[in-house]
């Protein structure tokens, strides 16, 4: 069933009838949950908890938060993810291949050449604990720091939906262009598998498919578009999902500039690219082209220190 959906959603010819895509725009389809929440303002660019609208699938619980990123706040993380996620120590599928010279930031040499080829060649960064794509295994020697601003604007928004004790561990940045695809999977590498996975979506539009806990249940597919957020929690945290296709869409949310800011004092220099629109320029086009995933995950149980190796565990 998964899979006839995916296939179908990711055909190009003939091209699938999105008219059944649930549309957080269109809410007359599903309800919308209020927030009782007194959260105090933060400073990494969402909307004000007062006016967010978030939703509740009746066959996937779990939260979706339309548009709750505003956009300073898509530009911000953008940026973040663009010129300094992919810089090392974080891992990226790049590390494989000698494309970048030590010395070099991939950002900084796509820039200095105009260099579209390697622009699309950043598929993924891991932060903190890194994803082992071949192993799926989480370990203590394969972990960097996780980024504080990450951290805070996850902690902030789980906190605000009653996930009390929410700790950002782990993250992969994933980065999409028109044809790229992320088959159905379920990601269950974390030892703390109650505590939810936060997803940010930045730029093109993606059709996202999230099924049950086999593939052999039908998907719900649903329109993921440019600060959108989405927190898969209770029974669809371990629920398979993927992305079949990405959509160029008209309208670029990111430039759509309302009365808001950002007051960042740690990443005041990133606040400044976002705010000039010369600065801001080249990671635009590149949202133009592309959309920015980044799904944050918290990796130990409640209480647990560190991961232990196999050795360990046994003594
Ligand atoms: O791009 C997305 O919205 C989903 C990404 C995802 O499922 C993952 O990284 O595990």
């Amino acid at each position: 069933m998964f899979k006839d959906s995916f296939k179908y959603y990711k055909s190009k010819n003939p091209p699938p009838d999105l008219d059944k895509v649930l549309d957080f725009d269109n809410i007359e389809k599903i309800s919308s949950r209020a927030i009782d929440a007194q959260a105090s303002s933060n400073s990494y660019g969402l909307k004000s908890v007062q006016t967010w609208n978030v939703y509740e699938l009746v066959e996937h619980p779990g939260n979706f938060l339309n548009y709750e990123c505003e956009t300073i706040g898509q530009r911000y993380w953008t940026v973040r993810c663009l010129q300094d996620y992919s810089k090392k120590p974080n891992k990226t599928n790049l590390d494989a291949f000698n494309l970048v010279p030590d010395d070099k930031q991939w950002w900084d040499v796509c820039q200095n050449n105009n260099n579209k080829l390697l622009i699309n060649k950043l598929r993924w960064v891991t932060l903190g604990y890194h994803h082992d794509w071949d192993t799926k295994i989480y370990t203590e020697e394969n972990k960097g720091e996780f980024p504080k601003d990450l951290g805070s604007l996850s902690k902030y928004i789980t906190q605000v939906l009653g996930f009390l004790n929410f700790n950002a561990e782990a993250a992969i940045v994933n980065y999409y262009h028109m044809d790229s695809t992320l088959s159905g999977h379920t990601d269950y590498s974390e030892q703390n598998l109650e505590a939810p996975l936060v997803s940010f979506s930045f730029g093109q539009t993606a059709v996202f498919l999230l099924g049950g806990k086999t593939k052999e249940e039908e998907p719900t597919a649903m329109f993921l578009r440019s600060g959108d957020i989405v927190v898969m929690s209770k029974e669809s945290r371990l629920c398979y999902h993927g992305v079949p296709k990405i959509l160029q869409i008209d309208s670029r949310f990111w430039d759509c500039f309302e009365q808001n800011d950002l007051v960042n004092k740690e990443f005041k220099e990133i606040v400044n690219i976002c705010k000039e629109e010369a600065l801001w320029k080249p990671f635009g086009d590149y949202l133009s082209h592309s959309r920015i995933n980044i799904n944050v995950r918290q990796v130990l149980r409640r209480g647990q220190k560190r991961l232990c190796n196999e050795s360990e565990e046994k003594t």
